[in-house]
């Protein structure tokens, strides 16, 4: 392989996705998932278009793609259990957060059915000769414990309900590689996400030592001033991802700012108020000089 175009989360924004396509001419592409569920930032929504896009090139051109945690919660959401309740909850939080694709597509009419079971054939990661591709976390531990019982990385039904419960280490491994690792704040802390949602509980920058502050460390906090200033604890199970390692892309964080790397070994391109890319053509460390920033 000589050059990879790396595409992060589209979030049904069909503008996003073909202005990332057209930058990627002549070579391969690979998604970083997070193909559905609109961000309010989006004019003009559009999953449908989006996945009928991206499932074209994956089955027909040769594209790559992973599972985003909003593939895999849309997944959960339109399926139930053997009591009949909803795999993932209907509660207004987790609606609102699928609202363009039910308003698009409907809930679990069969088009829905059809596209979630797509979904299920996404691989929850993605290792090339020199570059591993996975849309939140690339944690070796996670990834062995998926292997062992779907090698090729790609989950079936028979994983669902055991997945929605977030109980068992298989479970645990699926939410590390999609939404990365989370670690609870100190008692008394909590902070509003991009959402608006209350959460006691942070993301936090795996690829960097962890001997920082909450913080230094927090991803998707829009306003870190909410966190604590004092040394980051609770971070037993997280490994960090260093040198020795191929470089690591991945999407999922909202960073703001200007797009940079985060080190050699990794990358996060989800920028939401960017299109942003990366052109891999083989280096064995990352470089700026790789990211594209584009012009709507
Ligand atoms: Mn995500």
């Amino acid at each position: 392989m000589t050059s990879l175009t790396i595409i992060p989360d589209i979030h049904a924004d069909p503008t996003r996705l073909h202005t990332s396509l057209d930058a990627a001419t002549g070579s391969n592409v690979a998604f970083l998932g997070d193909f559905i569920d609109a961000g309010n930032s989006v004019d003009v929504p559009d999953d449908a278009s989006v996945l009928r896009k991206v499932r074209s090139l994956v089955d027909h051109e040769g594209a790559l793609a992973v599972m985003g945690n909003h593939e895999l919660n849309a997944i959960l959401f339109h399926r139930r259990d053997n009591k009949g309740a909803p795999l993932r909850q209907h509660s207004s939080n987790n609606v609102s957060q699928h609202a363009s694709f039910l308003d698009n597509i409907g809930f679990a009419t069969p088009s829905a059915i059809e596209w979630t079971e797509w979904f299920l054939s996404i691989p929850l990661w993605i290792e090339l000769e020199g570059l591993n591709l996975v849309h939140a976390c690339w944690d070796q531990i996670a990834i062995e414990m998926v292997k062992e019982r779907r090698p090729d990385g790609r989950l079936t039904a028979d994983d669902l309900e055991e997945v929605a419960h977030k109980e068992s280490e298989f479970a645990m491994a699926v939410e590390m590689l999609t939404s990365g690792p989370e670690v609870m704040l100190p008692d008394n802390f909590w902070f509003y996400d991009y959402k608006g949602v209350k959460r006691n509980k942070v993301r936090l920058a795996w690829w960097k030592s962890l001997q920082g502050s909450w913080r230094d460390l927090a991803l998707a906090v829009p306003d870190v001033t909410q966190l604590p200033d004092t040394s980051v604890s609770g971070t037993e199970g997280i490994t960090v991802y260093g040198e020795g390692k191929s470089p690591v892309l991945v999407g999922h964080y909202k960073m703001k700012g200007e797009p940079l790397i985060e080190s050699e070994q990794a990358a996060c391109l989800d920028y939401p108020e960017k299109i942003c890319i990366y052109h891999w053509v083989g280096e064995k460390s990352l470089s700026n000089d790789n990211i594209e920033v584009l012009k709507r």
